[in-house]
């Protein structure tokens, strides 16, 4: 059993976990260099300069009114550490790890565009040629490999800036500083680009980091995700008009979701919290909002902004398809309120060491269901294992545990393509190099084929070391998944 020779296989990285650099090139502040933890950690603080010249350092959920900044530019507090800034050096390394992928034999690597590189505050009219040639080199790289890239725009971060003087997503300007970049790079990268996500896992959005809105009340959540909705279509819009024959999806954090029993309250519950999730994919695949949002809307005391012509908006710039992250399953449970990386446990599956469970036929459910619902060409854009990774004597690391993982997804992933029908055109792991975890801010989570020696206080040489999954996986790869 094998996959055809048009499959993609490669990995994926998001440019705040791997990148670094944060004050080269003229890069702007983005609102993750603010995070000194993963960004499900609690509690965390931004520090900030106010008008007057005064340094606050605020709970970045900003839940006294009076810690919400007024003006001036963000600044950074000395004593903490920030994973993002340095990162795994990406921005240095870019050779060197792109060889790495060369040799695993990736024909294809998803990476996300820093927006604050290319428009530093995301509010200028101009963008930044230094940041803009950076990308340039990487896809210089990818192309003497032949590894076709896929591009995030908007990986769960915006400039710190729209954030500071807007509120970020919450408000609709927005929308434009999105369309301006989107545009630069189109034409600039265009040629060289057939596959772009507008958004990373869009129905996770929430919060500082990802949509840059300081308040957390459902009313500006879901303003927000409408203006991301509209940045979405439009950028597709404009993206078919200038790069005839590009494809556009957007990243979803799926997962399958079990009820916590057969008793009918329990089942209506779970479908209830399916359509939380397909929430974003029903709006942005359908091109319109689905008839239970007003029910969903009213019970959340939500009332949309909305504009003549967003209806149109959404029509006009629906996905080609759909791509997902996939990690885990989740049992939904009435008596808690449903949370997608929460969830009880499930007596049938192992789980991570960070307690999520380990489910592959998850993976098979969720790529059936995906191609039920919606009929579009579905990508696997994540999956992956994190794990504490140690090293021996010499440096070698022998994660069994990692292979174990991915053989079973993989196995799980070839059943839905050539036994269920189900068209997915593409892999990408989660993370082919070791990278700063996004819930945890910690190295000590690792995804790779590739160890990275640095630990969580961002000491160490860098150096990257081929753990035993590296040989396993170009071998998977070149025989397109006949030999697991
Ligand atoms: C997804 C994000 C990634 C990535 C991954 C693994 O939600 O798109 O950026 O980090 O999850 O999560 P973590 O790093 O928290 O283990």
């Amino acid at each position: 059993m094998k996959l055809s020779e048009k499959f993609m296989w490669g990995g994926a990285t998001a440019d705040f976990q791997y990148e670094g650099g944060f004050q080269e090139g003229n890069r702007g502040l983005s609102t993750h260099d603010f995070e000194t933890a993963g960004a499900y950690q609690s509690p965390r603080y931004i520090t900030y300069r106010m008008p007057d010249g005064s340094v606050k350092k605020a709970r970045s959920s900003f839940s006294d009114p009076e810690d919400i900044p007024v003006e001036g530019k963000p600044c950074i507090c000395e004593d903490a550490y920030y994973p993002s800034h340095k990162a795994v050096d990406f921005y240095h390394r870019y050779k060197e790890d792109i060889a790495l992928m060369a040799e695993m034999g990736f024909n294809t690597y998803r990476f996300s565009l820093c927006w604050s590189r290319i428009y530093p505050t995301g509010d200028e009219l101009e963008p930044n040629e230094e940041g803009l040639r950076f990308y340039e080199a990487v896809l210089d790289e990818l192309e003497k490999y032949q590894i076709e890239p896929m591009i995030t725009l908007h990986h769960d971060e915006i400039p710190a800036y729209l954030s500071e003087k807007y509120d970020g997503w919450s408000s609709r300007h927005v929308i434009d500083c999105y369309l301006r970049y989107c545009r630069t790079v189109f034409e600039r990268f265009g040629k060289r680009c057939r596959y772009w996500l507008t958004f990373n896992e869009i129905n996770q959005a929430r919060g500082y980091a990802s949509t840059g809105t300081h308040r957390a009340d459902n009313q500006t959540h879901y303003q927000a995700v409408h203006h991301m909705f509209l940045a979405s279509a439009k950028a597709v819009k404009l993206g078919h008009q200038m790069m005839p024959g590009s494809k556009f999806g957007a990243m979803y954090a799926a997962s399958a979701i079990y009820a916590a029993s057969c008793r009918p309250e329990d089942v209506f519950y779970q479908l209830q919290c399916r359509r939380d999730v397909y929430f974003c994919m029903d709006v942005m695949v359908r091109g319109y909002y689905p008839s239970y949002t007003e029910a969903v809307f009213l019970r959340k005391q939500v009332t949309l902004k909305k504009e003549p012509g967003d209806a149109e908006i959404l029509k006009n710039g629906t996905l080609d398809f759909i791509s997902f992250s996939y990690y885990r399953s989740t049992i939904t449970n009435q008596s808690r309120e449903y949370n997608f990386i929460g969830g009880d446990p499930n007596p049938y599956l192992e789980t991570t060491p960070w307690g999520w469970p380990i489910d592959p036929l998850g993976l098979r459910y969720v790529l059936n269901e995906l191609y039920d619902r919606y009929q579009v060409p579905l990508f696997i854009v994540e999956n992956g294992m994190g794990a504490v990774d140690e090293p021996d004597a010499s440096g070698y690391v022998e994660d069994d545990y990692r292979i174990a993982y991915l053989e079973a997804h993989f196995r799980a992933m070839m059943d839905a393509i050539l036994m269920d029908g189900v068209d997915c055109f593409g892999y990408t792991m989660w993370a082919p190099i070791d990278l700063v975890s996004l819930s945890t801010g910690e190295m000590k989570k690792r995804y790779g084929f590739v160890y990275v020696d640095m630990d969580d206080q961002g000491k160490g040489s860098l150096e990257r070391r081929k753990k035993k999954s590296f040989s396993w996986m170009r071998r998977v790869i070149e025989t397109n998944g006949e030999c697991l």
